[in-house]
């Protein structure tokens, strides 16, 4: 794989074709149908959405929380989240990042069609803790305008730290006016696609107008020697780590 460096420090974000290799999609989708069936037979219940963890995830509850907090322990999940970064060892990305002491952790998104409460408008990463960080988001399914995806502004990571609207604390967002949204990108992208992205890039949810679930990888990448003290009042970084606690407070 070949990174643009060039068009990642001008952008924010550089597209990498195939960084999950179909094979693991294909096992994490048989996973998930897996898991759902399960769940459904469980509870005596019967499938009628496209995705079974769909209405799973819909009786809510204790359980959904606690099935949501362990997919990222899913084996597959694991692998996806070494591949992608033995792929950018390859790439020259670490290198290129130059972290003294690097972090390197997979997480997932799981989107439930039609429920908004989890979508993120348009904001700049608050959940970051260390200065020096990036990230990798690669869907596991198609990514378009009705299979759901991201929206990114290129560019507007230059801007540095924006503060962001939190008049709505479950929602913190980047106001329009902070930033040029006349370039801003809706992600095409394959199955496995994805994009390296700087944390202060302004990018937002794009939900899926269709009936499937939407599923994301994502890795964090930090340089633990940069971590935000939570002592110190007057450091942003902390400042948006407690924005991000916050908001999942209030959200639940
Ligand atoms: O995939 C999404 O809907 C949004 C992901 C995102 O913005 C994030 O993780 O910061």
């Amino acid at each position: 794989m070949n990174v643009d460096f060039e068009a990642l420090h001008r952008d924010g974000f550089v597209v990498l074709g195939g960084v999950v290799p179909g094979a693991m999609c294909a096992r994490f989708e048989t996973d998930l149908e897996i898991i759902g069936r399960a769940g459904l037979n469980h509870r005596g219940r019967s499938q009628r959405e496209p995705d079974a963890i769909a209405d799973l995830l819909r009786l809510g509850g204790a359980y959904r929380q606690a099935l949501f907090s362990n997919l990222k322990h899913l084996r597959v999940v694991q692998e996806m989240g070494h591949h992608v970064v033995s792929t950018l060892e390859t790439a020259g990305v670490l290198d290129w990042l130059g972290y003294e002491a690097l972090v390197a952790y997979p997480t997932i998104r799981a989107d439930v069609p039609g429920e908004d409460t989890y979508l993120l408008p348009m904001h700049q990463d608050y959940a970051t803790p260390c200065r020096r960080a990036f990230r990798v988001w690669a869907t596991l399914r198609p990514a378009g305008a009705t299979s759901g995806s991201l929206l990114v502004v290129p560019g507007s990571h230059l801007r540095g730290l924006i503060a962001h609207d939190t008049s709505d604390p479950a929602r913190p967002f980047v106001p329009d006016s902070a930033y040029d949204s006349s370039g801003t990108r809706l992600l095409e992208l394959e199955a496995g696609d994805g994009i390296l992205f700087d944390p202060l890039l302004v990018h937002g949810s794009v939900p899926a107008q269709n009936a499937r679930m939407k599923y994301n990888l994502l890795v964090n990448l930090w340089d633990l020697t940069t971590l935000a003290d939570p002592d110190d009042p007057e450091d942003p970084i902390a400042g948006r780590v407690r924005m991000r606690h916050v908001r999942d407070t209030v959200r639940g």
